[in-house]
This record gives structure tokens, C-alpha cells and sequence, in this order.
């Protein structure tokens, strides 16, 4: 029933069969789930795990007030919903959190549905970005649902947890939302990240990787962007605290950290500071690891020093919110960031040792011909054409950030719900290119596949300095996109949509690019 897994116990991970886990007399006081996503529905693509750190760092809270708890990975061990629901049954808990993304909130709801029915002394309660920004929504329609817990959480658990198992009703907060509480209530902050128990982590996943965070919080405000809605400011751990963590990960055997902060740094000087401060800190300590940061294209920006230093203490890898190619929709993106700025950073980095991974939203509803064509380019100058991702993707609108407000005060959509796994609830100004968006939204599946294994690879190559290799395979995919994306963008001068072309084209792209993914194939360990 249950695949190998990815699971946390009491602090601890293990990977054995979850029946194994579960055989014998153990029981749970909470079980936290990271509910699963369907396969049809496009998640992007990542060289990384799915652990899920805000669960962990509920999961080291509860263990640290002697709650047994669970954490359950549904999302990296491909559950069905009914696995989820065997599994708390069997783990005899009667409090389950559940924190969903938009993208699998109607699964979280369905599971949560099925667990009140078969436990009703249950309390089921919701958590995350997305449940925090539809906790009214979520409270009114959802009655198997006990309460959304609003923002940050690890201080409130405990007592959350606690009045429960002692029988008492729901704690009353004002970062707890339930049906007869829902006024005055606010976005919980933990202000000193430092007093926080390091998250749970799993030693015996057989991998050597984990996410790490340094910040939460971020000072922009991106309007597709949930995080500045609900933590518009920076925090940060100290250098010590961080390199603790990483020392007491790195000497358990993880050699390389995903930066999971939404912002690692931004242009401010005292970001610079901390990244030096931290640089040297790692490289002090010879933990010889490797991590990697997301940033704007204006992070690092004629900060040549900030980029060695942070090379030198490991940074291989480092991810970059773009987002577009054009002034037009990074206007409308709230970026504060120009095409020109965004190219030219992009310029920079050409010939660091570095695996750069771009954020890009080919599609949003302000798309044309004119920005499909301007975006093509953008990739293609900046060498970023090599990967296929960047042709597909389209902006998701999640409720109650400034993109859903500026798309309804368009006239582009009517109402967004909270349980809508489908990012085009709302309409595009070019109705052609929004039916090119779908049929491409829809395609990427197919190709993802071919896509990450042409992506990993040339990762692989750069990490190990092949680069014309690397170089090599980047010209041979560059120019299969580019064939690809030219002969569809064509599909928007006809006033009804060519379904049948645009079939025949991605047949002739996934031939194409099947013909290198097959020889892609990765034996070695990256990071070893
Ligand atoms: C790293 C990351 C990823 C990683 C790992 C995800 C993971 N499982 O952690 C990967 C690359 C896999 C990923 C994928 C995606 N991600 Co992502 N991701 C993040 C990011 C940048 C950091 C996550 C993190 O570590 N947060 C820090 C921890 C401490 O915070 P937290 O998780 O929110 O948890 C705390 C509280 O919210 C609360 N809490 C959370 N859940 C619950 C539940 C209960 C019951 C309670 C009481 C409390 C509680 O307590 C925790 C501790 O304080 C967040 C942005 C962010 N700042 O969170 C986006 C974010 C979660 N991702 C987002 C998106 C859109 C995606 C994708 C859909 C992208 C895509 N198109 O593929 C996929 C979906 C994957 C999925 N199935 O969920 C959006 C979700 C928006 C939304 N409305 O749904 C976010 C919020 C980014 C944003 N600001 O818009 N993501
Ligand atoms: S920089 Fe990143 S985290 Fe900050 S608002 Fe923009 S998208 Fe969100």
C-alpha cells in the first residue's frame, strides 16, 4: 500500500516501509502531513527534495515538549489520498495538521474530509501560505476542518496541542482561527528565529542533501507572490546559530544545503555583511559543504566580492527569480526590476562555476505575440533557452496576493477560489495566447521529464568543470526550443486556436529532445 517513504518521527527520520514503522505498539499524539499533488497537476522542476521544513520545525517544537508526533511526506512518497488516511488512522492520533499549497488544497481538503469521518474525535487542523491567506473562506465552508492556524506556528502548537490532549477545547489565540472566532485575528511572527529548536531532519534517507533556512520573510513585493502579504519583513538567524545547524547536519552526512529562504539576500549592505560574515564562518569552519541561495537579479548586482566569497565557502548552485524578459509584464510582476537589469546580471554569472536555475513566467494575462517573442529572445541571450521549463510556464494567481487584486480589478476573473488546483481561473487579454498558455500548461508534464534530465545533466557537467560538454549539450537543446517556441508563437496569429498544430509541434519536441535526454543519464553522485 505504502511506497518507501520519507517520514519524521519524534524528531528522527527514518525511510523503512511505513507499515514496518508502524508495526509493533507505536502510536502518535500528531501526525503532520505534507498532503500529496496529483500527477496532472505541473509542479516546476527541482534538484531538490521535497522535505518540508516548516513541518519540521513544528514536529522539533512538539518533541521538545515530549509530544510524540509524525511527520508524513505524502507529497515525496507519492501517497493516495487513502494511504494518508490509513496511516493516521493506524497511528492512533486524534490531531492532524495538515499544510497545503494551493496546488493540493482540494486533496487536503478531501483527505481531511475522510479523516473526520473516520475519526470524529479528531481535530484536523490547517496551516501554510495558503490557508492563512482563505482562513475566512476556509472556516465558512469547510466544517470537518477545526481551526486554521494563521502564520508561523511553533510557538502556538504546543499549546495547541497540549489543551487537546488534556481535553480541553481549542486554545483561544489570536492567531487561531476557528467558526466562532474568526474577528480580529493576525499573522503570527516568531521574532527571534534563533530560539528556535533546529528542525527535525532525516539521517537515514540515504541522501546527503537538506534545506536549510538562514531568513524568513522578505522585503519585496513580487505581486504573484505570497510572502509579502503575510511576512513583509526580515528576519535572520545569526551566522552562529546557522553554521550550528549546519555543523550538526554536516556531521550526520549531509555535504550540501537548498536554501530554502524565500529572499537569501537582497543589494542592502547589511545583506552583503551578513554574507560575508557567513562566508567566512563556513569557511572556517572546514566543513567543506556546498548550499545554494535564491536571490533577485539584483542581489549581487557589481558585487564581485560578495559572489567569490560566497563561492568560496560552497555556493555551487544558485537560483534566481527573473521572471520575465520584458519591462511590460515585469511591471505588472511588481519585480522593480528591469529586462535590461535582469539580462545583465545573467551576463555576470556566465562564466562562474555555477549551476544557475532561473524563476521565468513565460504566460501571465498580460501576454502577447509581441512578449512571447521579446521572452524568447531574453532566453536565448542569456543562455537561458537550453532549458524547455521557461516555454511553458504560467503564472499562477493565488488568492489574496496583489496579482489576484490587479487580474479581478481587470475584469479578468470573477472570483478565485480557495480550493482551485487550476492556475487559469482568470481570463487573458489576448485570448489566443491564453489558450496557447493552456495547451502549453497542460503539455508540460510530458515533457518535464526529458526536460529535468537535460537540466541535471548539464548541472553535472558544470559542477564538474566539463565544460564543453556542457556547453555542447546546452547549443543542442537551445536550438530544439528555440524551433519549438518559433513555430508555435505563430499558432496566435489565428483568430480560433490550431489545437492539431500545436500537438504536431510538441511531437516533434518531445522526439527531439528524447533523442539527448537519452543519453543524459546520470550515474555518478553530484555532490559526493
Ligand atoms: C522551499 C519551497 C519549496 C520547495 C519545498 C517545498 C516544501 N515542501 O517545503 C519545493 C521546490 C519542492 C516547492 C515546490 C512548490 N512550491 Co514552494 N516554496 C518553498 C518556500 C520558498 C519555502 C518553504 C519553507 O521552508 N518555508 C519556511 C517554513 C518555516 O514556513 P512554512 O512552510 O510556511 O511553515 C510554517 C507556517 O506556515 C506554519 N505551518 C505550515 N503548515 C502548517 C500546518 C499547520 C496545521 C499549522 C498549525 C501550522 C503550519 O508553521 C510552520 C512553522 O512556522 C515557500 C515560501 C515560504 N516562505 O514558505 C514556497 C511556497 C510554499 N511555494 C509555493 C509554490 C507555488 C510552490 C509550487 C506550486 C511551485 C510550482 N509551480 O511547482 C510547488 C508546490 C509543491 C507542493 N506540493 O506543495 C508557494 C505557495 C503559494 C500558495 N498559495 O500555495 C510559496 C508560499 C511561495 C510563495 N511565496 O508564493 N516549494
Ligand atoms: S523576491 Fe521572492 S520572496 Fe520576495 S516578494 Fe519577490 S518572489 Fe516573493
Amino acid at each position: 500500500m505504502f511506497n518507501n517513504d520519507i517520514l519524521t518521527m519524534n524528531g528522527e527520520t527514518c525511510t523503512k516501509n511505513i507499515s514496518t514503522v508502524l508495526s509493533g505498539d507505536q502510536s502518535f499524539d500528531v501526525v503532520l502531513v505534507q498532503p500529496p499533488t496529483k500527477k496532472d497537476c505541473v509542479a516546476g522542476p527541482t534538484l531538490a527534495t521535497t522535505e518540508n521544513l516548516g513541518l519540521a520545525y513544528l514536529s522539533s517544537s512538539l518533541s521538545s515538549s515530549g509530544i510524540s508526533n509524525f511527520v508524513l511526506d505524502a507529497e515525496g512518497g507519492q501517497y493516495t489520498e487513502d494511504d494518508v488516511v490509513n496511516f493516521c488512522r493506524q497511528s492512533e492520533a486524534k490531531i492532524f495538521c495538515i499544510s497545503p499549497a494551493a496546488i493540493n488544497m482540494c486533496t487536503s481538503i478531501a483527505i481531511s474530509k475522510k479523516l473526520k469521518n473516520a475519526i470524529p474525535a479528531s481535530t484536523v487542523l490547517f496551516g501554510g501560505h495558503h490557508a492563512t491567506l482563505c482562513y475566512r473562506e476556509i472556516m465558512s465552508n469547510e466544517d470537518h476542518i477545526d481551526a486554521v492556524v494563521l502564520g508561523e506556528a511553533e510557538d502556538i502548537i504546543v499549546p495547541i496541542v497540549t489543551a487537546l490532549l488534556e481535553g480541553k477545547p481549542l486554545y483561544r489565540h489570536s492567531s487561531v482561527a476557528t467558526r466562532d472566532d474568526l474577528e480580529n485575528k493576525q499573522v503570527n511572527v516568531i521574532k527571534c528565529l534563533d530560539s528556535l529548536p533546529y528542525p527535525a531532519r532525516n539521517f537515514d534517507d540515504g541522501s546527503n542533501e537538506s534545506r536549510l533556512l538562514t531568513t524568513r520573510g522578505c522585503i519585496c513585493s513580487c505581486s504573484f507572490c505570497t510572502t509579502p502579504e503575510l511576512f513583509p519583513s526580515l528576519r535572520r538567524r545569526t551566522v552562529e546559530n546557522i553554521v550550528g545547524e549546519i555543523s550538526h547536519l554536516a556531521s550526520n552526512g549531509k555535504k550540501h544545503f537548498w536554501l530554502n529562504d524565500d529572499l537569501f539576500i537582497s543589494g542592502h549592505p547589511l545583506c552583503h555583511k551578513f554574507a560575508n560574515d557567513f562566508s567566512l564562518a563556513l569557511i572556517k569552519s572546514k566543513l567543506d559543504i556546498s548550499f545554494r541561495p535564491m536571490i533577485r537579479a539584483d542581489s549581487l548586482n557589481g558585487r564581485h566580492d560578495t559572489l567569490k566569497i560566497l563561492e568560496s565557502a560552497g555556493m555551487t548552485h544558485v537560483f534566481i527569480g527573473i521572471e520575465s524578459g520584458n519591462d511590460f509584464e515585469l511591471s505588472k510582476l511588481n519585480k522593480k526590476l528591469s529586462s535590461r537589469e535582469n539580462a545583465q546580471f545573467l551576463y555576470f554569472l556566465k562564466d562562474e562555476p555555477l549551476v544557475t536555475q532561473i524563476g521565468f513566467i513565460m504566460f501571465t494575462p498580460w501576454s502577447s505575440p509581441d512578449t512571447l517573442r521579446e521572452n524568447m529572445r531574453f532566453l536565448y541571450d542569456t543562455g537561458q533557452a537550453y532549458r524547455a521549463f521557461p516555454f511553458f510556464r504560467v503564472l499562477s494567481v493565488f488568492p489574496h496576493t496583489m496579482a489576484h487584486r490587479l487580474v479581478l480589478e481587470e475584469g479578468l476573473i470573477g472570483s478565485l477560489s480557495y480550493c482551485s488546483e487550476d492556475p487559469f481561473s482568470y481570463r487573458f487579454h489576448c485570448s489566443v495566447t491564453g489558450e496557447l498558455a493552456r495547451a502549453q500548461h497542460l503539455a508540460y508534464p510530458k515533457i518535464a521529464v526529458l526536460d529535468n534530465a537535460i537540466y541535471r545533466k548539464v548541472s553535472t557537467l558544470r559542477l564538474l568543470g566539463l565544460l564543453s560538454e556542457e556547453y555542447e549539450l546546452r547549443r543542442e537543446s537551445t536550438q530544439i526550443n528555440m524551433k519549438f517556441f518559433k513555430r508555435i508563437i505563430k499558432i496566435t496569429k489565428y483568430n480560433q486556436f490550431p489545437m492539431e498544430d500545436h500537438a504536431l509541434a510538441l511531437d516533434d519536441l518531445y522526439y527531439d529532445l528524447s533523442r539527448i535526454a537519452s543519453l543524459c543519464s546520470i550515474s555518478s553522485e553530484v555532490y559526493s
